[in-house]
C-alpha cells in the first residue's frame, strides 16, 4: 500500500486507530476458529460514519481491499483478510462504532450502532424493562453489525425468526463512500427497495454497516428450563411439533447429542445428566425455554406429558440451577475450541439444516461421513429450524467429508449454511443450493453496487478447490 495511503487514513480516523505493526494487526487477522489467516496492510478503526465515508473513498479510488470486521466470532471466514487478487487491503475495524441510542418504549426498537455488542443491546434494552429478540452464545464479542451481515439466528429463533427479521432500518455506506437507508423505522413503509433486506446476510460485500434501527421484544422474568432425554431426533421433532401446537411461551428449542454434551461436562468438569441417577445417556437432549410473564411450567408439563420417546427430564426453575442447564448449550463452542487446541488442529465446522422430518437421516449421513473420515462429530444446534451444527476434531480429509455431506444435505432438500453464512469456508459449495442463474444475478447486484469488487472479494464466490489459507495437518 502507498505510504500516502496510510497518511491518509491516520488524518482520517486518527494515528492511533490505524495499526499497522504485524503483532497489533496479528488479532485481526486470523479468525476466531484459527482456520482462516491472511495479512492485511493496516486496519482502520473508523470512530464515526463520517469516517467510514472517507476511508471507503480512498479505498474505492486506490482500489484497495476492504475487509470488514466486527467482532471477530464469524465461523466461516468471512471476515478476515486473504489473497484475492488485491494488491493492498484493510480491515475495517467498525468496534468503534458502538453508540446507542434511547429504546423507544411505545415503538419497541432502539438505533445502535454496528459495532455495539449482542450483550450491550440486550443490557440496553433490559435496563428499560424490555429485550432483544436474538440471543446467542458469543454475545459479549459478537456485534449487530456482523449479525445482520450473516443474518445470525441463535436460539430464540423459534420465537421470533433470524436477525433478518429485527431489523427496522440500516444505514451502510457503499464503496464510493454513498450513504444509504434510514434509521426512522416506521414498521410500514412500501417506497422501492427496503435496504435491511438487501444487506442482511450480504456478507460485507455490499456496503459497510454503520447503525441499524432495531426490534425489541417484551421481557419475561417467568422462565422455565428443562432439558429432556430422546431416543432419536425423529422424536425431537415429534416433541417440537407439540410444543409449537401448545405452548405459546415457547423462547427455544435447542438440541444436543449425548457426545456433545458429554464433551462439554467433561470441559466443566461437572457429570453429564442423566448418569447421576446411574441411568445410561440418552442419544440426544432436548434443551427448551419457556417465557412469559405468568409460569409457564403447567403449560409446558400439559405439553410432554403423553409424547412418545423422551426419557430423562430435568426442570429449572430459573437460579443457579437453570445457569447449569444453559451452560451446557451456551459453551459447547467454547469447549470444542478447547478440545480442539489441546489437539493442535482447528476444529472442522459445518453448519448445516434440512426439513424436520429429514433430521434422522441428517444424523446418520453425518455419523458415518465423520467415522470414515476418523473425525470425532459433536453435533448440536437449533432443533426448531432442523439445524445441525457439525463439529469435527481431528478431521483428516475435510474437503471431502464436506463434498459428502453437503451433498447429502442438498439432496434433502436441505441448506449449507443455516445461520453462520458462507464467507470463504462454504463458498466451494454454494452451487449446491443456487442455480447458476442465482448466482449470476447475485454477482451483478454486488458489481453495480462495488464496481471496483473492493468490498470483501473472495466470500460468496464459488471457486474451486479451495485451499484453506491455513492447511489442516
Ligand atoms: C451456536 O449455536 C453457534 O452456539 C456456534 O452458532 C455453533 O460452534 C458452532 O458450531
Ligand atoms: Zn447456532
Amino acid at each position: 500500500m502507498q505510504p500516502a495511503a496510510v497518511t491518509e487514513f491516520r488524518s482520517i480516523v486518527g494515528a492511533e486507530h490505524v495499526l499497522v505493526d504485524d503483532d497489533l494487526r496479528a488479532g485481526y487477522e486470523t479468525d476466531w476458529t484459527g482456520r482462516w489467516t491472511g495479512r492485511a496492510d493496516a486496519v482502520v478503526r473508523p470512530g464515526s460514519t463520517a469516517e467510514v465515508v472517507d476511508v471507503l473513498r480512498r479505498c474505492n479510488d486506490e482500489h484497495i481491499a476492504v475487509f470488514t470486521q466486527a467482532g471477530n466470532t464469524g465461523l466461516v471466514g468471512g471476515s478476515v483478510p486473504r489473497g484475492a487478487g488485491h494488491a493492498s487491503s484493510i480491515v475495517l475495524s467498525t468496534r468503534r462504532l458502538g453508540a446507542l441510542g434511547p429504546c423507544d418504549e411505545a415503538s419497541m426498537q432502539v438505533s445502535a450502532g454496528s459495532g455495539t455488542t449482542i450483550a450491550a443491546w440486550r443490557a440496553h434494552a433490559r435496563a428499560a424493562g424490555l429485550d432483544t429478540p436474538i440471543d446467542f452464545a458469543a454475545r459479549d464479542t459478537a456485534t449487530i453489525g456482523g449479525a445482520i451481515a450473516t443474518n445470525a439466528g441463535g436460539q430464540r429463533v423459534v420465537r421470533y425468526g433470524t436477525m433478518r427479521s429485527q431489523v427496522r432500518g440500516v444505514e451502510a455506506v457503499l464503496a464510493d463512500g454513498t450513504v444509504v437507508g434510514s434509521l426512522t423505522g416506521l414498521p410500514k413503509e412500501t417506497a422501492g427497495l427496503h435496504w435491511p433486506s438487501l444487506f442482511a446476510g450480504s456478507e460485507g460485500t455490499l456496503g459497510v454497516i454503520t447503525a441499524a434501527r432495531l426490534q425489541l421484544v417484551p421481557r419475561y422474568d417467568q422462565v422455565v428450563t428443562a432439558l429432556i432425554g430422546v431416543h432419536s431426533l425423529g422424536a425431537a421433532a415429534a416433541l417440537l411439533a407439540r410444543l409449537r401446537a401448545s405452548v405459546a411461551s415457547l423462547d427455544s428449542v435447542e438440541v444436543m447429542t449425548h457426545e456433545a454434551v458429554a464433551l462439554v461436562c467433561d470441559h466443566l468438569d461437572v457429570t453429564e445428566p442423566g448418569r447421576s441417577e446411574g441411568s445410561g445417556p440418552p442419544p440426544a437432549w432436548v434443551l427448551i425455554e419457556c417465557a412469559d410473564h405468568r409460569d409457564p411450567t403447567d403449560e409446558l408439563a400439559a405439553a410432554v406429558a403423553d409424547v412418545d420417546g423422551l426419557g430423562d427430564v430435568i426442570v429449572a426453575h430459573g437460579g443457579a440451577r437453570r445457569e447449569r442447564l444453559i451452560e451446557l448449550r451456551d459453551r459447547m463452542t467454547e469447549a470444542i475450541a478447547a478440545t480442539a487446541t489441546a489437539t493442535g488442529r482447528p476444529v472442522f465446522k459445518l453448519d448445516v439444516a434440512v426439513p424436520l422430518d429429514r433430521l434422522d437421516d441428517l444424523a446418520a449421513v453425518a455419523s458415518d461421513a465423520a467415522k470414515a473420515d476418523g473425525a470425532r462429530l459433536i453435533a448440536f444446534g437449533h432443533l426448531a429450524e432442523g439445524n445441525l451444527h457439525l463439529n469435527h476434531l481431528g478431521v483428516t480429509d475435510p474437503i471431502r467429508l464436506a463434498d459428502v455431506v453437503l451433498g447429502a444435505v442438498a439432496d434433502m432438500g436441505g441448506t449449507i449454511s443455516a445461520e453462520h453464512g458462507i464467507g470463504v469456508a462454504k463458498a466451494a459449495w454454494l452451487p449446491l443450493i443456487r442455480t447458476a442463474g442465482d448466482l449470476a444475478a447475485q454477482a451483478s447486484i454486488r458489481s453495480a453496487l462495488d464496481p471496483n469488487g473492493i468490498l470483501n472479494p473472495g466470500v460468496l464466490t464459488p471457486t474451486r478447490p479451495l485451499p484453506p489459507t491455513r492447511p489442516l495437518p
